[in-house]
């Protein structure tokens, strides 16, 4: 007992923030969380933490965090109830619907809708009784070349290969810095300790990053690469491949279409003729190539560097198909796929197998929708330009897209040109302080927690429950979600039964799994998106399909608050393709070989632009967290030492860094763990904005580097955003008042 006579509680949980799935333990007294510290029981993250993990309490007391609704009237905030929110949305949808329809109505979904107990189960419901075609998102700025590959090779944009990094020889990863990120489509407790323990086992890790990351330092072997070349280097290894009669495909011999179409591909693609462009040596792509031939098992993983960059698509594929011709996908050791306790993305898919590759094209520019999603570039334009079927309203969900997306500045101009604009999020800031109506979700402490979107690329099969740990005081985010979802679909707002549209919803997804919803609708009568989890569980491969048989329940994880494992990844690839065989060579993919050939016969620039991430940032916005907003300056500009000498920087100099017209003043961090021509920002900066309400995150605003990348640069296949390898040029900054760093400095690759 405290002095105060109130009882501290302890409850465990996992920290949604990334796909780390760290268990922690939350202290707490009379509705103040007094300590978060690693659950070292927990049997997923086995004690792991980083600094974000312990900062959610921060989080959730946050003043600036919104409790509830606001709408704008004439310019100024107010506070307002859920159902005069929502009434207010009604006001704002229903004119610009019935004068225009549902085309001039766009969606933007961002990040946190894969973290959000209820807006992961809810959001693909959203779009689909929406009955809107604009939809954008951070997915394409994001993964999206990888989702298409995967479509198109394995008939399902969601079946993603996972490095098997414990029981691997060599990792190859390429564009991803776990040491920062913690891992992305990669969800393991410590990829630093793998690594380690890799090496100590007498394996080895390469990291192929323009930048010498934390990654590439415990790795020990970097490969510096020239941003947007990887494709050009995996195509030289898929060469030598052949050339050295190398291809094995071990045990999916018989099950791969299109070997030769891939070889006549490469062929043009010597190492010597990629070389110049990657700025690696032929002899050490010949060398790689052997490696990964000649290793028991080799793993080869690419991330976000080789996705949002100008041949995302074609190094996606890559990655994959050298892991193929080597014999290293779907086997121990090398790329695997997870078996999950509740597959939510089987339950429903965001965007069916079935579905055409390229739904519509955009108004402006004829940019095709990718499976379903418009190139978030393209939002601007499709708001600023006039026109029949010219956006009028927009809706975003847990997304900052001022931020996040390229060509940051005509959007931000675009956004007050709305007719009107409905958020949800938690925070007015850079994009949403140009909403009409904010609509903001329960803190992670008021929500439950199940991690969604980590699971499915993790080679451990397990659950682990986490309840609310405070009550949440407002509307249930997805009746929230389900309401702004029947008034786009035209239905007058005293008609929307929330109840009736949930059921239908769960009902669908029963028939999915086999199950007759008539027989489960009674066992699971409690509404929202515990029982959605429960229907994941009950009905996925480990589950007792509601008696039908022996097997888990929601109950069983509620028991183990530590956590609960259950199996491990399986052998073999998944498969969905019309074939039923992976289709190594799809044409769709091919026909972007010509745009690589003349790419590498352009000549190169001085000087390129890669983005990054920092420990203590999570995307834009929790810079806004006091402790992890603590120490130096994080949004710098690395510069190689010759660089910056050549340029007269020196260390607390700032940088003009300048593209076009867009020109923004960054800190100089002379650094030798970077390639010369490169330097590299970290994005989601930029919290000079007026009238957000960051208090913490504007005193250190940093730039936003989505300022310079431009919104039509476009890796063309996937429509995906190129945030890496954009040619800037430099200039030393010698106004008074330039941000200059701070003097202590901490590691910021
Ligand atoms: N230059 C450059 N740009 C990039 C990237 C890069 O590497 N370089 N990376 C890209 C990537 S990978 C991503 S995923 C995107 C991220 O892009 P976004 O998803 O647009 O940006 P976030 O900063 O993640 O924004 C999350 C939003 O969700 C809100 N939020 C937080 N918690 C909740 C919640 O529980 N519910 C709701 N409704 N909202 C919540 C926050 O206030 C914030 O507005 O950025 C992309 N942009
Ligand atoms: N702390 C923290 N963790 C996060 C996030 C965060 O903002 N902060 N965001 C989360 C999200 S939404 C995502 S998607 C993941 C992303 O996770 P990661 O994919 O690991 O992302 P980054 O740490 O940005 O690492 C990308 C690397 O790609 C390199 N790179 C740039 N261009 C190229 C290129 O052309 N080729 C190659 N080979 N490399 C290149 C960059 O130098 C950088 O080192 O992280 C997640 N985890
Ligand atoms: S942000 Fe990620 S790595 Fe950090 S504590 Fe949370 S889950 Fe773990
Ligand atoms: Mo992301």
């Amino acid at each position: 007992m405290s002095d105060t006579g109130a009882t501290e509680h302890l409850q465990l949980r996992t920290c949604p923030l990334c796909e780390g799935m760290c268990g922690i333990e939350v202290r707490h007294r009379d509705g103040e969380v007094i300590s978060i510290r690693p659950d070292r029981n927990n049997v997923i993250s086995r004690g792991h933490i980083c600094p974000k993990g312990t900062t959610l309490g921060e989080l959730h007391h946050s003043p600036d965090r919104l409790r509830g609704p606001l709408i704008k009237e004439n310019g100024a905030w107010r506070e307002v109830d859920w159902e005069t929110a929502l009434r207010r949305c009604a006001e704002l949808i229903q004119p610009i619907r019935e004068q225009y329809g549902n085309g001039v109505i766009a969606a933007y979904a961002g990040n946190m809708i894969a973290k959000s107990f209820d807006l992961v189960r809810y959001v693909g419901n959203f779009f689909g009784l929406a009955g809107i075609r604009q939809i954008y998102g951070s997915s394409t700025v994001d993964q999206h070349p990888k989702n298409l590959t995967c479509m198109l090779m394995y008939g399902d944009m969601w079946h993603i290969a996972i490095p098997d990094i414990d029981r691997t020889d060599l990792i190859v990863m390429m564009g991803g810095n776990p040491s920062a990120s913690k891992g992305s489509i990669f969800s393991h407790q410590d990829v630093m300790g793998a690594i380690r323990s890799l090496r100590e086992r007498g394996g080895r890790a390469v990291v192929i990053d323009p930048v010498e990351t934390g990654t590439a330092q415990r790795a020990g072997e970097w490969l510096p690469i020239v941003p947007g070349a990887d494709a050009a280097l995996l195509l030289a290894i898929v060469h030598v491949l052949f050339e050295e009669g190398r291809v094995k495909l071990g045990d999916l011999d018989g099950k791969v279409n299109g070997v030769d179409a891939v070889r006549e591909a490469s062929k043009d693609f010597t190492p010597e003729a990629a070389a110049a462009f990657c700025d690696i040596p032929a002899e050490t792509i010949r060398t790689l190539a052997r490696e990964i031939s000649d290793a028991p098992s080799a793993a080869i993983y690419g991330r976000i560097g080789t996705c949002t960059q100008r041949f995302g698509t074609l190094a996606s594929w890559l990655t994959d198909v050298v892991a193929i011709l080597t014999g290293n996908m779907g086997s121990p050791g090398g790329m695997m796929f997870s078996t999950q306790v509740a597959s939510h993305l089987d339950l429903a898919p965001p965007y069916p197998s079935d579905a055409p590759l390229i739904s519509h094209h955009s108004r402006v520019s004829g940019k095709p929708a990718v499976l379903g999603l418009l190139p978030s570039g393209t939002l601007a334009e499709e708001i600023d330009t006039p026109g029949e079927g010219k956006i009028r309203g927009l809706i975003t969900i847990g997304a900052n897209p001022v931020l996040s997306a390229p060509g940051a500045d005509r959007l931000e101009k675009a956004l007050p040109q709305l007719d009107f604009f409905i958020a949800f999020d938690s925070y007015v800031n850079e994009s949403t302080v140009h909403a009409d109506v904010i609509l903001p979700s329960p803190s992670p402490l008021e929500q439950a927690h199940w991690d969604v979107w980590a699971w499915p690329w993790c080679l451990s099969s397990g659950g682990h429950y986490s309840p609310p740990l405070f009550p949440h005081e407002g509307m249930e985010e997805w009746r929230a979600v389900l309401t702004v979802a029947a008034l786009l679909s035209g239905q007058p707002f005293q008609a929307i039964d929330t109840n009736a549209m949930d059921d239908n919803y769960f009902a669908s997804m029963c028939t999915v799994l086999g199950l007759d919803p008539a027989k489960i609708l009674p066992l699971a009568p409690k509404h929202g998106a515990e029982r959605i989890l429960e229907l994941a569980i009950r009905g996925g491969r480990y589950g007792d399909r509601y008696g039908e048989r022996e097997g888990l329940t929601l109950d069983d994880f509620k028991a183990h608050p530590h956590g609960m494992l259950v199996g491990k990844a399986e052998p073999g690839v998944p498969l969905r393709t019309k074939s039923g065989k992976i289709e190594l060579a799809p044409q769709y993919v091919l026909d972007d070989l010509p745009r690589l050939r003349s790419a590498m016969t352009e000549k190169r620039a001085d000087t390129y632009l890669v983005s990054r991430r920092t420990l203590r940032s999570m995307n834009s916005w929790m810079n806004n967290v006091h402790t992890l907003s603590k120490g130096p300056e994080r949004c710098t500009l690395l510069i190689h030492p010759e660089d910056a000498a050549g340029l007269g920087i020196g260390e607390n100099d700032s940088v003009e860094v300048q593209n076009g017209e867009n020109m923004i003043v960054v800190p100089a961090e002379i650094t030798p763990h970077i390639k010369r021509g490169i330097v590299s920002i970290p994005h989601g900066w930029g919290h000079d904005r007026p009238g957000s309400r960051l208090s913490i995150a504007e005193k250190k605003p940093g730039v936003n580097a989505n300022r310079l990348n431009p919104a039509e640069l476009l890796d063309v296949p996937s429509g995906n955003a190129v945030v890496n390898g954009v040619p800037v040029t430099l200039r030393k900054h010698d106004l008074p008042g330039a941000p200059a760093r701070e003097a202590a400095l901490e590691s910021q690759v």
